[in-house]
């Protein structure tokens, strides 16, 4: 009972060897296929109904303008449609699309998701897999999107790790690592830091890495170099076995570390002799990989200027050593400025909280309060607008009634 779609497969793809023959293997290789995505008992019960519904389960490794491709059961991926009336839906719902969300999410690397096997309409319609509904998340990367608009934009779904990608040259900007750590850990899933380029740096990211690890207290750092092969193992044995996603800024090496960890040239990474390279995407999409050793890694796009959104839960937990700092101030609504008996500041004054990681908390708190402060705003106006719609729709049935 082979599923239907639209058999491209993607590009480098290589069918599972010993593809199953009968139903009974294939109802084995439903497990046992998609295990090595990260499917496990969990989310077999979650897709209980769905599967009474005739659906059948996929991962999203990609997704791009037309659709997305996915990863089912035989382990083969495949194209699949993403109708736009499950986008208009998605829109519309609660909280969308942050926080481990509902099935009304628009779907995005990662997710996991029910699939309609069908014929596709029209003359000649060929057989399809689309998308009917996207399971509630466990966890999720959100930042504010760059449009400028205040919306949530996902980057990965379902993923284990989220490793923070930081090239030790040039200098590492703590600023923007506190920032991405911050979203890290407002995703749910566990950080992790992971210096490259250490075959570039004299002490080998000795001093670096210190810094790094006083930086994002709670969250293992990793010095790697993609060059000599150095803390690649060590790193190879954290992502074994589960969902990680790599982030961080446009040529800190992502890629790079990608075709380290899977022992091939998949991604395409910056040519070292491109001189004007600086600010330029060598990735432009998300897309999720298997790792040899089990496990699977998404590659993404380098972000630039990666805003908060709705980060509180990241916050807290990013800055947690200033938190419990605060709640030794006297005061309970202290800013930790000039007040007396300021745990924070006495903090700073006896060398143990490094002024600078007040200012980046600071500065993250702010932003975090204005991006929730112009969400509400937007969220009031859509209402509005929806309420307004509803009432002409009133009005015109009791016109068309004739009172
Ligand atoms: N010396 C050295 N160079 C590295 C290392 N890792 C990556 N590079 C180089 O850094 C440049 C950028 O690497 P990429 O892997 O393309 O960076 P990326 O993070 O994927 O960038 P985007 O796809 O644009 O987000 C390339 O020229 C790599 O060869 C390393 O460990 N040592
Ligand atoms: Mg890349
Ligand atoms: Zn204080």
């Amino acid at each position: 009972m082979p599923l239907p779609g639209d058999r491209t497969p993607l590009p480098g793809h290589v069918p599972a060897p010993g593809a199953p023959a009968t139903d009974s293997d294939h109802a084995h290789a439903r497990c046992f296929e998609l295990a090595a995505y990260g499917w496990d008992a969990g989310w077999d019960e979650v897709f209980t109904p769905y599967r009474a519904a005739g659906l059948v389960p996929g991962r999203i490794a990609r997704v791009d303008r037309g659709g997305c491709e996915v990863i089912t059961a035989d382990g083969g991926s495949w194209r699949a449609d993403v109708p736009s009336s499950a986008l208009a839906l998605a829109a519309a719902a609660p909280g969308h699309p942050a926080g481990p969300a509902s099935g009304g999410a628009v779907p995005c690397t990662g997710d996991w998701v029910a699939l309609e096997p069908g014929p596709r309409p029209g003359p000649g319609g060929h057989e399809t897999l689309t998308v009917a509904a996207v399971l509630p998340r466990r966890t999720v990367l959100v930042r504010a999107s760059s449009s400028g608009r205040s919306e949530p934009q996902p980057l990965a779904a379902n993923v284990d790790v989220v490793a923070v990608v930081v090239a030790l040259v040039p200098a590492v900007n703590l600023g923007r690592l506190d920032r991405l750590v911050t979203l890290a850990w407002d995703s749910g899933a566990r950080p992790l830091v992971v210096l490259t380029k250490a075959d570039q740096v004299p002490d080998g990211g000795i001093v670096a890495s210190a810094e790094v690890a006083a930086a994002a207290p709670g969250v293992d750092v990793l010095v790697t170099s993609a060059a000599d092969g150095r803390g690649l193992e060590p790193l190879a044995g954290v992502l074994a076995g589960g969902s990680a996603v790599l982030v961080g800024a446009s040529g800190a090496g992502k890629s790079t570390l990608t075709n380290a960890l899977l022992g091939s040239e998949r991604q395409r990474v910056r040519d070292v002799r491109a001189v004007d390279g600086k600010g330029r995407h060598t990735t432009v999409r998300r897309e999720l990989l298997p790792l040899p050793g089990g496990g699977v890694l998404i590659d993404t796009p380098g972000l630039r200027g990666v805003g908060l959104w709705a980060a509180d839960d990241g916050l807290s937990q990013a800055f947690a050593d200033i938190e419990e700092l605060a709640a030794g101030c006297r005061f309970g609504d202290c800013e930790h400025r000039t007040e007396p008996g300021c745990a924070v500041l006495a903090a700073i004054d006896a060398g143990t909280l490094p002024a600078r990681r007040l200012d980046s908390y600071r500065r993250l708190v702010r932003e975090n309060a204005y991006q929730a402060a112009r969400t509400d705003a937007r969220l009031r106006a859509e209402r509005e607008r929806q309420w307004k719609a509803i009432a002409r729709q009133h009005r015109r049935l009791y016109r068309e009634r004739g009172h």
